[in-house]
């Protein structure tokens, strides 16, 4: 095996989970290409700073790029081992699209050579690994492919789901078990020790297939469950009980933990991948594509009941706290807050402020709609009612005294200790 200095590693997608995983396998010693497709990203890197944001990782990048360890390139170049983590969106149908898997195993085929690793980490429908070592075995026919060849073959080929929380990333990449599925069980075995040197979870092995359903199935799991607790926040508000009491109260049982309700799931993992599931198997998933609609669903029994409250205080200005998907992130990627506080732009205009403090300036799509980007004090000062949409510490932080007096509508539960006044009855009435 290569001493970690002498290893070449090239990753492909310098996205939220490759650049911080690049910077990770860096950091042992490795010499690390980063691949992208973006000019800018490229540049971004090689100067050292980075285009997302995620705690620790500037520092890390800057550094690892001052040694020499990571640079980024729009060329593939040859390396012992390959990791894929390039983007699998869905199409309007649902269907998952693994063009941009496919594209970078394109790439990885012009300098694959015998002895390298091919690593998938995307979350991928079931059956794409081993989609990939077919397309290698087609566009290599020198190299025996895995799967494709009779005797010991030249190459490995492995999945190995990425789980790390946006937030979290850069200790869950180290801290975090791995599963890694090989097309074969000697491909796993050569993925594992690439996975040893960075990671101090254990890794454990098994097909490609398994490993590829149980990325899945995690965040499917995730799914069912948040949409129970949304379930239960659109019962508690017909019934005019205090969800979060109720929550805090089941859960107090020793085999109940209840998520929290919000305004809906987003982000570009929860609220897409139990969709590859119910793509591949629709008769087989109906928990999982209800769990889906009821999580899409919120978003408009949030809309009406903030409606509600917004026209039943006519002269109040009106702050909507948090565009991003989660807490203390900026990624506004298939947020269910922005989508709400933009339809709320769109139907109250300038009585609406919105405060991000992960934002510089307003998505363009509230270009129009009259709403202002407005600081948290300044909100207080001169707004009378507040939408919750995000839980971002800063606004959890608000002592009572300051928002005593505003008409609030919480959807994430950050203030347990909000009087509950009169005008609750007609957002009873809106769901
Ligand atoms: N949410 C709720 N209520 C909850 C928990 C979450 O409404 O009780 C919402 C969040 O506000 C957010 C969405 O769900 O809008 C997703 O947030 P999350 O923190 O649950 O998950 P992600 O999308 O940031 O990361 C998930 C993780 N998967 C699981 O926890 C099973 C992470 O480990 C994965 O690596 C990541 O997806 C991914 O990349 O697949």
């Amino acid at each position: 095996m290569v001493s970690d200095s002498e290893l070449k590693v090239a990753v492909l997608g310098l996205g939220y989970i490759g650049l911080p995983t690049a910077a990770v396998i860096a950091r042992t010693g490795a010499k690390v290409l980063g691949v992208d497709v973006h000019q800018s990203v490229v540049d971004t890197v090689n100067s050292g700073r980075v285009h997302i944001e995620e705690i620790d990782l500037d520092g890390l990048v800057s550094g690892v790029v001052a040694r020499g360890n990571l640079r980024a390139s729009l060329q593939i170049e040859p390396a012992d081992v390959f990791v894929i983590a390039v983007p699998t969106p869905f199409g309007e149908d649902h269907a998952p699209d693994i063009g941009y898997v496919l594209k970078a195993a394109t790439n990885v085929a012009i300098v694959l050579k015998p002895g390298d690793v091919v690593v998938l980490e995307s979350t991928s429908p079931v059956g794409t690994t081993e989609k990939v070592a077919a397309l290698l075995a087609e566009l290599r026919p020198d190299l025996k492919i895995p799967g494709h060849s009779v005797g010991s073959p030249d190459v490995a080929i492995a999945y190995c789901p990425e789980r790390v929380l946006p937030g979290r990333i850069l200790v869950e990449l180290i801290d975090n078990d791995r599963v890694i599925g090989g097309v074969t069980p000697r491909c796993a075995r050569k993925a594992l020790q690439f996975y040893r040197r960075f990671v101090r979870g254990a890794c454990v092995t098994t097909t490609a297939k398994a490993a590829e359903m149980t990325k899945l199935a995690e965040n499917a799991f995730r799914d069912v469950n948040i949409a129970f607790a949304n379930e239960l926040s659109l019962v508690a508000d017909h019934m005019g009980v205090d969800v979060w009491e109720v929550i805090r109260l089941a859960n107090r049982h020793p085999r109940v933990n209840i998520l929290s309700p919000g305004p809906g799931v987003g982000g570009h993992c929860i609220a897409v991948d139990p969709w590859f599931l119910v793509s591949a198997a629709p008769e087989q998933t109906p928990l999982i594509r209800t769990a889906r609609e009821v999580n899409d669903g919120k978003i408009e029994h949030v809309v009406a009941r903030a409606t509600a409250m917004i026209e039943a205080s006519p002269k109040a200005r009106v702050a909507c706290l948090g565009l991003a998907f989660k807490a203390n992130i900026d990624d506004f990627r298939e947020s269910p807050a922005l989508k709400v506080a933009l339809e709320l732009a769109r139907r109250f205009g300038e009585r609406v402020a919105i405060v991000e403090p992960y934002a510089a300036v307003l998505p363009a799509a509230f270009d129009g709609t009259g709403a202002a980007l407005t600081d948290i004090d300044a909100a207080i000062e001169t707004c009378g009612a507040f939408v919750v949409l995000v839980d971002h510490d800063v606004f959890r932080s608000i002592p009572l005294d300051e928002r005593a007096e505003k008409r609030v509508y919480d959807t994430r539960g950050i203030w347990p200790d909000q009087p509950q006044v009169a005008w609750n009855e007609s957002l009873r009435l809106a769901s």
